[in-house]
């Protein structure tokens, strides 16, 4: 008897603290198979804040050497000439970041209505199929849902809410105009201070965006978001693979599609 008293309290014990935790246990009933599994795994460890990364076409193009037909440096940015959208990626204060959190697969009949806004303002700057969380390629969107959306959960919870979301909040902050009013334009003949950059972007966004360069000039500019979208200050320290910081001046390139069409 006392042994079934003491199971019965352990079994208590494992269901409330699973329950505190937010994790669950979850059974898994399929045709084949019959078992309890653990859900939860990677989105467990959560994240601690959003990045928005944002590309400048005008450096980007300038290094496109071949075309296809799903790069739209080759046909041209639709539009005026803008910053437009690399992912919205979950990170953690220590400057590394989760990825690849479940087994979710991109599906673009899922986000169909977004289609335009994204061809517009989330094109790929690249002819080169990025790689996918399941050991295969295909586009810019599902690598970036697959790495980073799955892991916004659950502040983001599917895929439509992951590409809706980043449309939404990129709207609100035009760059362009934020630089233009601070008297920096995009000129293949000029140089800026990064810090001035840095400092027309902080005050109209309200927090401290981090910047990318190539070959000295800008390439991506980063904004950081608290998980319900207010802006916080970026982690600067953070250099990843091929990443160059910037330097003290930088250029911003002008955009000229007409160059590139001619590849
Ligand atoms: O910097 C190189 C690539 O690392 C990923 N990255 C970088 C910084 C960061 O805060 N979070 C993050 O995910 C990006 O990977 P991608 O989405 O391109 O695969 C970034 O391009």
């Amino acid at each position: 008897m006392d042994t079934i008293f003491s199971l019965i309290a352990l079994l208590s014990f494992i269901s409330l603290t699973s329950a505190s935790n937010g994790s669950r246990w979850i059974k898994n009933t399929s045709a084949s198979t019959s078992h309890i599994e653990f859900e939860g795994n990677e989105t467990e460890k959560g994240f601690d804040y959003f990045v928005l990364a944002l590309e400048w076409p005008g450096t980007i193009c300038r290094n496109t050497h071949h075309c296809c037909s799903t790069n739209a440096c080759c046909h041209g940015i639709s539009s005026s000439l803008h910053f437009t959208i690399h992912g919205l990626w979950p990170d953690y204060n220590d400057g590394t970041w989760p990825q690849c959190c479940s087994g979710a697969r991109f599906n673009e009949k899922k986000i169909f209505s977004l289609l335009g806004e994204l061809e517009r303002d989330w094109p790929s700057l690249s002819c080169s199929s990025p790689t996918n969380c399941h050991g295969g390629r295909g586009s810019l969107w599902a690598h970036e849902w697959e790495k980073h959306g799955t892991c916004s959960y659950p502040v983001i919870k599917d895929e439509y809410s992951y590409f809706s979301t980043t449309l939404q909040i990129y709207s609100k902050y035009n760059i362009l105009d934020i630089l233009n009013a601070a008297g920096i334009s995009p000129a293949n003949d000029k140089e800026y201070l990064t810090c001035d950059l840095v400092t027309a972007i902080s005050k109209a966004v309200g927090a401290t965006p981090s910047v990318v360069c190539s070959h000295g000039q800008l390439e991506e500019l980063r904004l950081c978001f608290y998980k319900d979208f207010k802006p916080r200050d970026c982690i600067s320290t953070y250099t990843g693979q091929n990443e160059q910081s910037c330097p003290q001046h930088v250029m911003i390139p002008q955009y000229v599609p007409s160059d590139i069409a001619s590849i």
